[in-house]
């Protein structure tokens, strides 16, 4: 298998049956394979709720370790619009020319020094640290802060024994606790700040509340900006010639960057909470039972993507699902976008090729379907653009 190939696990099921099944921790998910059908769950919060125990339509389930709600992740309409307007305007600060300036500094000197290096371990050494300095911008605060970040690895909840990890978890709870209390004792102009001032409907913020975006801030945007980080390099790497069409049309950048991140879908499936007997794809699920959409298969559903598992850089219809679809679309998208845009300018204006020394691929196991997300380890070297 080419190295920087990430395979459709879910294509026979998904063409035979339209759904999937699997176990999670004893509460079964009925996977929803088909495009249409994850679309019109993802719209109908009345039947399919986010808003269930906190935890529960995270697949893995996270109830063991988390009693906080994430907001607005969490949350049903009409809740969740009230929560959705209150965050919405400062996740897409990325669009402005000064975050953009910042963002394209950052990652144009991790480019740099890495182009110096013999050899760079890309998950630890590249995808880590950018993503999580650039996370110092989203939040407004200053850049040092990320080195406590890089510290926890590349998931909050999950170590390398488990896949929810209660002690991991709790450093990143008292994190965010102690830094509250710093924002409560010495406001300053960051993400904190802001939601403690904030109010709905004339009524604060609860810290449990600011908590609960604060969590989601540092959760949903980790292993999924790290994956599609070093997904890029590998493609890169084996596609050289896609670098050189950068070059020559830098124009077609803002599609590759769709392409590559619906070929990546670094998202698998979320789940929802079913609060009704239903039925999906002509089969019956329970009440109170549990579906998951499933955003990587989607986008390979050949009913709507010609050439599905091929990456067709400048790709011109794509209506892929990577950031999900409806009310919860990603609210960090504008920010991964820019940090993929500006990646793959870099990428192009100064490297001339990327070897691949050695690589250990993550492959995530979901009942019967076994799928590529990204990489344990890849070691490269990156050769200058002569
Ligand atoms: C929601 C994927 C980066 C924060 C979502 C959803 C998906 C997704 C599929 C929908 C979940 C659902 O409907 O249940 C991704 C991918 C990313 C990425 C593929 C990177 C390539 C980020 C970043 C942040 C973030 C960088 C913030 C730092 C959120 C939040 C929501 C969300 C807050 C919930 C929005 C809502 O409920 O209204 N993301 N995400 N994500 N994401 Fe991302
Ligand atoms: C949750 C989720 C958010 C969850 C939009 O996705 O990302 C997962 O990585 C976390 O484990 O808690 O934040």
């Amino acid at each position: 298998m080419k190295k920087d190939l990430i395979p459709d696990p879910f294509e026979k099921t998904r063409e035979a049956a339209g759904y999937g099944e699997m176990n999670d921790q004893n509460d079964p998910v009925t996977m929803i394979l088909r495009l249409k059908d994850v679309r019109k769950c993802a719209h109908n919060f009345k039947t399919f709720q986010s808003g269930a125990r906190p935890g529960r339509i995270v697949v893995p389930s996270e109830v063991s370790i988390r009693d906080t709600r994430q907001i607005p992740f969490e949350v049903d309409p009409p809740e969740h619009t009230d929560y959705r307007a209150l965050v919405e305007p400062w996740f897409k600060r990325p669009l402005e020319a000064e975050y953009r300036e910042k963002l394209s500094q950052q990652i144009g000197y991790i480019v740099e020094e890495r182009l110096a290096r013999d050899a760079v371990e890309v998950v630890e050494e590249f995808s880590l640290p950018l993503q999580s300095r650039a996370l110092t911008l989203l939040l407004n605060i200053p850049i040092e802060e990320a080195e406590t970040w890089i510290k926890w690895g590349t998931h909050v909840f999950r170590s390398e024994d488990s896949p929810v990890d209660g002690d991991k978890a709790k450093i990143l709870y008292d994190y965010i606790d102690q830094q509250i209390d710093r924002a409560l004792e010495k406001p300053g102009e960051d993400l904190y700040t802001v939601l403690l001032n904030s109010e709905i409907n004339g009524k604060k913020l609860s810290r449990e509340e600011v908590k609960g975006v604060m969590i989601l801030t540092f959760a949903g945007g980790r292993d999924t900006v790290i994956n599609a980080v070093t997904n890029s390099v590998a493609y890169f790497a084996v596609h050289p010639e896609s670098l050189e069409l950068l070059r020559k049309e830098p124009e077609i950048t803002g599609r590759a960057v769709e392409e590559l991140i619906r070929y990546f879908a670094p998202l698998t499936h979320m789940g929802r909470v079913v609060t009704e007997d239903t039925q999906v794809c002509e089969y019956a699920v329970k009440a109170d039972s549990r579906i998951s959409l499933v955003w990587a298969s989607a986008n390979r559903d050949s009913s709507v993507f010609e050439k599905p598992n091929e990456v067709v850089l400048d790709r011109k219809i794509n209506p892929h699902v990577s950031f999900g679809f409806s009310h919860h679309n990603c609210l960090g998208a504008t920010h991964a976008r820019q940090i993929m845009h500006i990646l793959l300018k870099t990428l192009a204006e100064k490297v001339g090729s990327i070897e691949i020394q050695e690589h250990e691929d993550n492959i995530e196991t979901w009942g019967e379907f076994e799928r590529k997300v990204g990489y344990d380890r890849l070691k490269v070297q990156f050769n200058p653009l002569q």
